[in-house]
């Protein structure tokens, strides 16, 4: 059992780990970034703030996980050509990286006047990036795939934007990556809880024993604006559109300085983490919208918290 007040994310000492002072183009922030671990390297794909407010990706290599160094130019930017174009017009946010079959596949929210869509790209080296499709209409964020097919097709999850249905996980389906449905609703925010705002996917679900884990982000809003929190659910190894339990507890609110103080006071924002050997994870949050941060957490107490305090079901 997890004693009251030892935290389950244990904070690496070092953070914030990335800052725009680390960056070698001109960036106001650099926050909310995926994180894949390839070949014993961990790449991260980080999302900064330029100076005239939109977002534009770069990419941060490490050989231990906490020591980043930042590639001399952006990874990506809005695109110039044809339909990207016309989506991405007001910037690329948020990515999520995942492996499937060789090629490291990368969902991003696209920003446009005609609001926000999620894009999909793809690399099989992390040098030449492919935009492969606009993978969901207007307003779609935080679209996360799940590294492995389930009967055939690929399965992602999904965070449509609704004013009747608050802000909810939802999952679907794809025989290709490109055409996507047969979609359900799997998790919603609980009503005077720390996510009864919005809930979103974050990081790439990973596999244990016990199913695939979803570290994901709640809001709760306060009198002082929002509150952006994380959590944990476990979904089923065969049908992950059958979710075990969600925690009823958070796993990591905003209490460091650069967590509390930023672009947007009060976040953390995880879009990756990288499960270990050592039966640890490394989770990537960004820190109120301006800095990276990391830390671990032993991925059997994650799994617990989902098994033995779950949340009531939907
Ligand atoms: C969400 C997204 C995230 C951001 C968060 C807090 O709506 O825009 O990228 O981290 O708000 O500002």
């Amino acid at each position: 059992m997890i004693k009251n007040k030892e935290p389950v994310v244990k904070r690496y000492r070092g953070n914030p780990i990335l800052t725009k002072d680390d960056v070698p183009f001109p960036v106001a922030t650099v926050h909310n970034a995926g994180v894949i671990k390839a070949n014993g390297r961990y790449l991260m794909i980080f999302r900064s703030h330029q100076y005239n407010g939109r977002s534009i990706l770069g990419l941060a290599e490490s050989t231990d996980g906490y020591s980043f160094q930042v590639r001399p130019e952006p990874f990506m930017v809005p695109s110039r050509h044809g339909v990207f174009a016309e989506y991405e017009e007001y910037g690329v946010e948020d990515p999520r990286i995942c492996l499937i079959d060789g090629t490291y596949l990368i969902t991003y929210s696209a920003y446009s006047r005609h609001g926000v869509r999620i894009g999909l790209a793809g690399t099989r080296d992390f040098e030449s990036l492919e935009r492969i499709a606009l993978i969901t209409q207007a307003d779609h964020r935080n679209v996360v795939l799940f590294p492995k097919k389930f009967g055939g097709r690929y399965v992602r999850l999904d965070r449509p934007h609704s004013e009747i249905n608050p802000w909810s996980m939802w999952l679907s389906y794809s025989p290709d990556l490109v055409h996507w449905g047969d979609s359900k609703v799997l998790v919603k925010p609980a009503g005077y809880h720390w996510d009864e705002m919005k809930i979103g996917p974050g990081a790439t679900p990973f596999q244990t024993a016990e199913g695939w884990l979803n570290i994901y982000h709640g809001v709760f809003r306060t009198m002082d604006g929002a509150v952006y929190r994380l959590g944990v659910a476990l979904h089923d190894l065969d049908d992950p559109a059958r979710v075990i339990g969600v925690a009823d507890e958070w796993i990591l609110q905003p209490e460091d300085p650069w967590e509390i103080t930023g672009y947007v006071h009060n976040v953390v924002f995880c879009c990756g983490a990288v499960p270990e050997d050592d039966g640890t994870v490394k989770i990537y949050w960004g820190g109120a919208d301006k800095v990276m941060c990391t830390g671990t957490a032993r991925i059997s107490d994650l799994v617990n918290l989902c098994l033995q305090k779950p949340r009531p079901r939907l």
